[in-house]
């Protein structure tokens, strides 16, 4: 029998992230695989389901009415509040998880992607853009690495904030290790040895 959670994805961090959660969630789904790179995003089928034309998206029809949620960081916390999983109950707790995954969904996330797209897509590729832009990256991580001395999660036990994080953090391996983010490497390992991750990073690479 199919499970009652669609997932429309493709192997990029943003889809990564609503995989993490599935899985760490331990829901079950059905995987439907975009090539984004062939325009799947863009077929008429799909946008009827996203409008944008973008993965992540999920539709849950568990209950009575089917539930369409795009935005990976929506769907985490879609996620979260359905199996109670991952974020706290408690306001004051939820509100700081919240604050930080919205905090590496805004200022992480932003400059994460602007930093790739010239990298990669830019026409120019101009050195001292590209040089600035990493250095935002690396400022960045070095915020979160300040913020994980002395914790092992972004805020209390780990949470959705983690989750969301764990897929760019996989990007950005490198340049953790070459700074010597020892708070993140350390952060790194626990989610590494998560089953559930590995898993993630596997179904979607
Ligand atoms: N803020 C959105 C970003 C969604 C997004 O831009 N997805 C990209 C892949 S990472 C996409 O679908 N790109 C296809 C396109 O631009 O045509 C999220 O977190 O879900």
């Amino acid at each position: 029998m199919p499970a009652s959670i669609d997932l429309y994805v493709a192997g990029t961090p943003n889809g990564q992230r609503a995989v993490v959660a599935l899985e760490e969630m331990g829901l079950a789904y059905n995987l439907h695989k975009l090539d984004l790179a062939k325009g799947d995003q863009t077929k008429p089928e799909y946008l009827a389901i996203n409008p944008h034309g973008r993965i992540p998206c999920i539709v849950d029809r568990s209950g009575a009415a089917p539930v369409t949620v795009t935005q990976s960081w929506a769907i985490c916390v879609y996620l979260a509040e359905k199996t109670g999983k991952f974020i706290p109950k408690d306001p004051a707790a939820r509100a700081r998880v919240l604050e930080w995954m919205f905090h590496i969904a805004t200022d992480v996330m932003a400059i994460h992607s602007a930093h790739g797209h010239l990298q990669r897509h830019s026409p120019d590729k101009a050195p001292a853009t590209i040089a600035w832009a990493e250095d935002r990256v690396r400022d960045a991580l070095a915020y979160l690495d300040r913020r994980l001395e002395g914790r092992d999660y972004f805020d209390g036990e780990i949470s959705i904030a983690d989750l969301a994080f764990y897929p760019v953090y996989n990007r950005r391996r490198g340049l953790v290790a070459g700074n010597g983010m020892k708070n993140l490497l350390r952060w790194g390992a626990a989610m590494d040895a998560r089953p559930a991750c590995k898993r993630a990073l596997e179904i979607v690479s």
